[in-house]
């Protein structure tokens, strides 16, 4: 890994690092400039959202029954805009889009592609709270103009690339190609993302839990046993929950933590969406040396068979997400 000094941009970073990296393009390079664009754009939107009349929701739902926050629809937007004309992609997957969406005929395809959730988190908007972008990019292998959902209803480990980026008091973009874990910080002024948080590593293990616990009565009962077990105050744990995956798991990439999601009896297969929710923390959380379950089985090797597909999900520390695993196989 090439040495990086104080002040390196994004643009910088990605092109040094891609010349090391076998098979990279440049068209990569120009995908992720997009992505960054659109980070930048959300970021400007959401300091301005209660000025600017975005606060609240439209009053239409989603694919998914939630009701559609005004900055959901312009994060999709904005995403969908900052990468159909740059020749990047050949579909794009969305959570706020029924079906797959493709390059309109005006526009160059590309090579990749790109599964969004372009604004997590929303239920928490109007509280300042922290929300984010997260995505996860894949090479196609169909050969038509469009992408197919064979080059997206893949394996985890066939990732090329996956990041978020999280709108909070700051806005950073966290990105790995699988080998090491990267954060830029927005610097506002300038408009420039610039390497902040350089190869982050999770320690083999956390004493902190983020998850819904108004929901432990519905868990499987040895989860709730486990729970009761590291309330001893003796092991010193403490608990974290903002409700918007995004920001928990940010803040437990860069402190350390266990974020859980089990089934619960509203959500059987739990609450998360593979595609673009558990599949591209796992890629990151794994970059950087911890581990991700969707209560037994590794959530990278699991092949959804639709875009949409949800999956508990339990990822962190590699040893809180073990011995998590140990306590369900018991
Ligand atoms: P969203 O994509 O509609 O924002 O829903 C997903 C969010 C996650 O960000 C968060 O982890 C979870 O829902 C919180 O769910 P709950 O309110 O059940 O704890
Ligand atoms: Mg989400």
């Amino acid at each position: 890994m090439a040495h990086f000094e104080e002040g390196t941009t994004l643009d910088r970073f990605l092109l040094e690092t891609m010349h090391a990296h076998p098979g990279a393009t440049g068209s990569f390079v120009n995908l992720l400039k997009q992505v960054a664009l659109a980070g930048k754009l959300c970021s400007a939107r959401v300091q301005r959202a209660g000025l600017a009349g975005m606060f609240g929701a439209t009053g239409s739902m989603n694919i998914q029954g939630e009701f559609v926050q005004k900055l959901d629809i312009y994060a999709n937007e904005t995403f969908k805009r900052a990468l159909e004309h740059a020749g990047v992609v050949c579909m794009v997957v969305s959570e706020e889009e029924d079906a797959p969406i493709f390059v309109p005929p005006a526009f160059e395809v590309g090579e990749y592609v790109f599964a969004m959730d372009p604004l997590d988190g929303s239920s928490n908007i109007d509280t300042n709270a922290s929300i984010g972008t997260i995505f996860a990019i894949h090479r196609r292998r169909s050969a038509g103009r469009d992408g197919t959902l064979a080059d997206v209803l893949r394996p985890g480990t066939d990732l090329v690339a996956a990041g978020y980026i999280v709108y909070g008091a700051g806005t950073v973009l966290v990105l790995s190609t699988g080998k090491g874990v990267h954060g830029f910080t927005l610097d506002p002024s300038v408009g420039e993302f610039f390497l902040s948080h350089h190869d982050i590593q999770l320690a083999p293990r956390a004493r902190s839990y983020s998850c819904n616990e108004a929901y432990a009565a519905q868990w499987d009962p040895r989860l709730q046993e486990w729970l009761r077990r590291v309330k001893e105050p003796s092991l010193g744990w403490s608990a974290r929950y903002i409700g918007s995956l995004v920001g928990d798991f940010h803040r437990n990439l860069v402190k350390g933590g266990l974020f859980m999601y089990p089934p619960t009896a509203k959500a059987k297969s739990g609450k998360l969406r593979m595609l673009y929710e558990a599949v591209p923390l796992s890629f990151l959380v794994e970059a950087a040396g911890g581990s991700s379950i969707d209560g037994s089985r590794r959530i990278l090797d699991k092949v959804p068979a639709d875009i949409h597909e949800r999956t508990p999900l339990f990822i962190g520390n590699r040893e809180n997400v073990e011995e998590i695993a140990e306590v369900l196989r018991g």
